[in-house]
């Protein structure tokens, strides 16, 4: 029976675990709350800023922001590798449950690496659009003109395979719990959009549906990894396209109390 897990979100489906998979955990390959150091507070003053200040920061950053698309059409020009490396570390700047930084982000620049993801992918996305996603999902993502042909995922110079690790393991061998690794997860790939956002870098937010395991297995990473999204990267192509989208007003997505 599964035990009581209250920082899971129901809604989010997060597959927190607390045991191996297959049920044969024991609670002993669980680390004990009492194994952790003692913790010093420090001060804390990050910079204010005038309300003037703050307006126009505000408005920047929405402008910047507001030129984020969803793009499928890649430069395979190269992007220099040390931008990549801290645009992810700024994405590890995310916030997550118990400070436990549930995330691994792979980085893929090898060809034939990537072209191996193109197989795997496609041949998944091609049962999904045929089968799995239903006529009503097909034919709500018609005008958006997405298929199972993913060619960025060749071209582009950099795929990024954000991976949630759905427990931790300590150098001692035993687990430590990652509490809303799903949600903390998906904080930093927000913050990685931004991040790819601000240095003119152009992504799509895939999450290729069933393919999970077998890119898992791939590269290698380890049974408490997840595969949560996959983010190839690049400038965009020279003579790249995106659907004439509007979005919402802003009185349309907030109300105030
Ligand atoms: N994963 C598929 C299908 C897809 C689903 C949604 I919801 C989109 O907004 C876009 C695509 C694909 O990547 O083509």
């Amino acid at each position: 029976k599964d035990k009581e897990r209250p920082w899971v979100d129901q809604d989010l489906q997060d597959d927190s675990e607390t045991t191996t998979a297959g049920g044969g955990g024991e609670d002993d390959d669980w680390a004990d709350p009492a194994e952790e150091e003692d913790l010093a507070h420090v001060p804390y003053a990050p910079p204010r800023y005038s309300e003037e200040s703050m307006l126009q920061r505000s408005t920047d950053f929405y402008r910047l922001m507001n030129q984020r698309r969803s793009v499928r059409f890649l430069s395979p020009e190269p992007v220099p590798r040390d931008v990549i490396d801290r645009v992810i570390h700024t994405a590890g700047t995310a916030p997550s449950g118990a400070h436990t930084e549930p995330w691994t982000f792979v980085v893929v620049s090898d060809p034939e690496t990537k072209h191996r993801i193109r197989l795997i992918v496609e041949e998944e996305e091609e049962v999904n659009y045929r089968q799995r996603m239903g006529d009503k999902w097909v034919q709500d993502l018609a005008r958006l003109r997405t298929n199972w042909i993913k060619e960025y995922l060749d071209v582009a110079p950099y795929l990024i395979l954000i991976f949630k690790q759905t427990y931790g393991i300590l150098p001692n061998g035993k687990k430590k719990t990652h509490y809303y690794n799903e949600i903390s997860v998906s904080i930093s790939c927000g913050i990685l959009l931004a991040a790819l956002q601000n240095v003119g870098l152009v992504t799509v937010t895939s999450t290729p549906l069933n393919c999970g395991p077998q890119l898992r297995l791939l590269l290698n990473r380890p049974a408490n990894e997840k595969l949560l999204m996959l983010l190839p990267v690049g400038y965009p192509a020279a003579d790249a396209t995106v659907p004439d989208l509007k979005r919402k007003k802003v009185e349309d997505i907030m109300v105030h109390v």
